[in-house]
């Protein structure tokens, strides 16, 4: 057998048919070829040391994104079978590399492979990198092999010896180019879904290296698990008890873990995972938690007098104010549903999250009393806030202020009533409220001019949320009504534009807004509707020619190029009220001339998402300082 040059047969011609159906059509197996499916890659292969962490046999995964934009995974598990296939006559890890496992995560079918949870992935990877190099550590020896787009260019070969009892598997790949839109790996990307793993994978060391020009590193560890993430997520709050409350077990094949602690805040902020993968649509694990709260709460709380006879049973939404919860759910055989197929459709896992969250929340109570008189008692503020609030909106719903049969007298509307040419400014204050109305093309331009600071949502109930003049104007002018009303296909407007001052004020203004909008209106978010506008922080003319510069950087470079001199004189912006309407429409609302940024989240990462909001509006100053000094270098990215 030659090390080098491959004989093809049927089999490797069938592969290659394989692999070429995961270039042709690659959105079908990593869900798209953005950005976000760049990164599935990463997750792809590390899935595949995280289940052999899961089989307990490894402890250590790194990841490191090496100098040309290739990335490492190593771990330390058994390493992937080289022995010879009886049926191929070739060795088990190319099959791992070449052949396509059934169906795929995204076309739908079953995708599990002996004993793992996940490890489809590893020949996507392959077909959809310009190059791969697997190395095994086995049994004293060290093996390789090369595949390029797919292709196997060496049998495997023995490259060295190890000590014997030293095993791994170490995959090395280069994104391709002619695939991805983008091929350049975010490191906090990277960074956000291996924490997430490393909480997910009790006692699994992750170690994530970046070693390009700007070297970082990261290490995440977590013995208390799903604890820890619970911990971690209400860091910037404030818990009304002390412990964590905990249930895992595991029934008719579902393997169930939960946490949760309740913090003062007002949301239900619980995130659910099945074989580590979110679910943020739930499914069957979420309901049967839910139901299991709901009931053992009631319960519990009729049983110790805490609500009274003539007093109603609390709500499911009630007892979820202000929680924090993972559930984490692993199964063999996971079925997704709904339209993009992120909830769990299994019923068993329904029953089996019930039944071991109900048996051990009832004793967790019965041992810790006062846990559950402050959650219950909080459960009956919520109640009656709820209650309120209720009144409130069916008041203002009577008043059809929330509808859009009266819009806002603040608000200038457009005349154009196709909501698809339409879009609404939401401007900070009434000075330049007033210069974006002069400036505007009235067709297809609205403006909602807000006044001063608008209510933070992450410390307000709902009543007050309701009946908050700005929210309210917001709301109305939107058209897509809220809560159990909200109704997106009502939505008057494709592009929610949010304009403010290029200053800390505006930032500020702006992060309000966006947490409104991702508290309220997440659906404006996901479908790409919201936009911040970018105006222009200098102005600078020269011989009665104007220039606009939106960043220090593209002042050097004007001032570089039109010649720094007494005869320019630079205007710098403090705020929007400064340009005049014919300014204010060249820099920044001329759809021709305009910089738009749309704001999007990555639903990878959305407890990462939550955590940035609570911690830039919550109330606690230590974890704000240390989010903003973190991350201060990249603030000027402004997709949340
Ligand atoms: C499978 O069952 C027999 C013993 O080895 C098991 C296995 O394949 N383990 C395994 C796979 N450990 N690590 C991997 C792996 C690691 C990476 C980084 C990438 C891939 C594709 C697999």
């Amino acid at each position: 057998m030659g090390t080098t040059g491959t004989e093809y047969g049927a089999d490797q011609i069938q592969i290659l048919e394989g692999l070429e159906a995961v270039r042709k059509r690659p959105g079908m197996y990593i869900g798209s070829t953005s950005s976000r499916g760049l990164h599935h890659l990463v997750y792809e292969i590390v899935d595949n040391a995280v289940d052999e962490a899961l089989a307990g046999f490894c402890d250590t995964i790194c990841v490191t994104i090496n100098e040309d934009n290739s990335v490492t995974v190593t771990d330390n598990g058994r390493g992937i079978p080289v022995g010879i296939n009886h049926k191929t006559g070739r060795p088990a890890v190319e099959a791992v590399f070449t052949v396509l496992h059934a169906g795929g995560k995204f076309g739908g079918g079953g995708y599990k492979v002996s004993g793992g949870l996940h490890g489809v992935g590893a020949s996507v990877v392959n077909a959809l990198s310009v190059w791969l190099e697997v190395e095994i550590k086995r049994e004293g020896k060290i093996y390789k092999q090369r595949y390029e787009r797919g292709k196997i260019i060496n049998n495997l070969e023995v490259t060295g010896t190890c000590q014997e009892e030293e095993s791994g598997t170490k995959v090395t790949f280069f994104p391709d180019d002619l695939i991805f839109e983008d091929t350049i790996f975010d490191y906090d990307t990277l960074k956000y879904r291996l924490r997430e793993t490393a909480f997910l994978t009790k006692g699994l060391k992750i170690i994530l290296e970046d070693n390009r020009e700007e070297k970082r590193h990261h290490e995440f560890h977590y013995e208390g698990g799903i604890k820890e993430f619970v911990q971690y997520l209400n860091r910037s709050a404030t818990p009304i008890y002390n412990q964590i409350i905990y249930c895992e077990g595991s029934k008719d094949g579902v393997w169930v873990e939960v946490a949760m602690q309740h913090n003062d805040s007002y949301k239900d902020n619980t995130y659910s995972f099945v074989n580590n993968i979110t679910t943020p649509e739930g499914g069957t694990h979420v309901v049967g938690f839910r139901n299991a709260l709901t009931k053992t709460f009631n319960d519990y709380a009729r049983k110790n007098k805490l609500l009274k006879d003539n007093e109603p049973n609390l709500s499911g939404e009630d007892i979820r104010e202000g929680l924090t919860a993972i559930i984490s759910v692993k199964i063999e055989e996971p079925q997704f549903e709904g339209q993009t197929k992120q909830k769990l459709g299994n019923s068993e896992a329904r029953g089996a999250v019930d039944n071991i969250v109900s048996n051990q929340l009832e004793i967790f109570l019965e041992q810790n009393p006062q846990v559950a008189k402050l959650t219950v008692e909080k459960s009956v503020l919520a109640q009656r806030a709820r209650e309120a609030a209720r009144k409130a909106r069916d008041l203002t719903r009577r008043k059809s202020a929330l509808d859009s049969t009266s819009l806002p007298g603040k608000l200038a509307d457009c005349s154009d009533k196709n909501p698809e040419n339409c879009e609404i400014y939401i401007v900070e204050g009434d000075s330049a409220g007033g210069s974006a109305k002069t400036a505007r093309d009235r067709a297809t331009q609205a403006i909602l001019p807000l006044r001063g600071k608008i209510l933070n949502v992450e410390k307000a109930r709902l009543d007050k949320i309701y009946a908050n003049a700005e929210i309210k104007a917001m709301i109305t002018a939107f058209g897509t009504g809220i809560h159990e009303d909200f109704d997106i296909s009502k939505l008057r407007y494709h592009k929610i534009i949010i304009m403010t001052d290029a200053d800390v004020d505006g930032a500020h203004i702006s992060t309000l807004l966006l947490t409104f909008l991702y508290r309220f209106m997440p659906e404006l978010i996901k479908e790409g509707y919201v936009y911040l506008a970018q105006p222009p922080l200098y102005k600078l003319e020269k011989n009665k020619k104007v220039w606009y510069a939106y960043s220090d950087e593209e002042l050097n470079k004007i001032l570089l190029e039109v010649g720094r001199d007494g005869n320019n004189k630079i205007q710098r912006y403090k705020g929007l009220g400064e340009m005049d309407a014919e300014q204010l429409w060249d820099t920044t609302m001329d759809p021709k001339h305009r910089v738009l940024l749309r704001v999007t989240m990555d639903e990878d990462t959305s407890s990462e998402l939550d955590l940035t909001f609570t911690t830039l509006m919550g109330d606690k100053v230590e974890p704000r300082r240390e989010f903003i000094e973190e991350n201060a270098k990249y603030v000027q990215n402004l997709d949340i």
